[in-house]
């Protein structure tokens, strides 16, 4: 396992799962587990102690409402955390945003938009293609199917 995308609640599951659909797409190996930093602070512990040796080398934490999941699995370990708040509170998910990316300095955590958990899992792709050749191939073969769409689509508009 490579990648372990957690969330608070099974209610965040539909928000994450793109996350772990790009990290399919590029056959990133993933683990992915319900753990609360409020409902289950142990065990949110013993899962971030023990992910090194299971081969984790990047979390992405989903949570919302007081969204301390990623910044308590920050507080526990050296690896690099990504954040993803989530929508759904009568807040909107503006108070998981504040809740995630305000971390104190010492303690980071590289927080994307609210339901962006996309670009969370595109993020830790990156990051994995910094040591991978093959992973930084396919990044750059992404990125030019992103110029080509968008250049078609310009070119739709421009006769429609
Ligand atoms: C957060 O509270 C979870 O991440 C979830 O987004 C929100 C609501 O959780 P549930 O009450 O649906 O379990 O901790």
């Amino acid at each position: 396992m490579t990648v372990a995308v957690i969330m608070g609640s099974p209610s965040d599951r539909a928000k994450m799962q793109d996350a772990l659909d790009i990290l399919a797409e590029f056959e990133i190996a993933c683990e992915s587990a319900v753990l609360s930093a409020h409902r289950s602070p142990e065990i949110v512990a013993e899962f971030v102690k023990s992910a090194p040796d299971r081969g984790i080398r990047i979390f992405i934490c989903g949570a919302g409402m007081a969204a301390h999941l990623a910044g308590s699995v920050a507080g526990l370990t050296w690896l690099p955390v990504i954040g993803v708040p989530l929508s759904g509170s009568p807040l909107g998910g503006s108070d998981s945003l504040f809740s995630t990316v305000q971390m104190p300095k010492g303690v980071p955590v590289a927080t994307v938009a609210i339901d962006g958990a996309y670009n969370a899992g595109l993020l830790a792709i990156q990051m994995l293609a910094l040591s991978d050749a093959g992973l930084t191939q396919k990044l750059r073969e992404f990125k030019q199917r992103q110029v080509v769409t968008i250049h078609e689509a310009n070119n739709r508009f421009q006769n429609s």
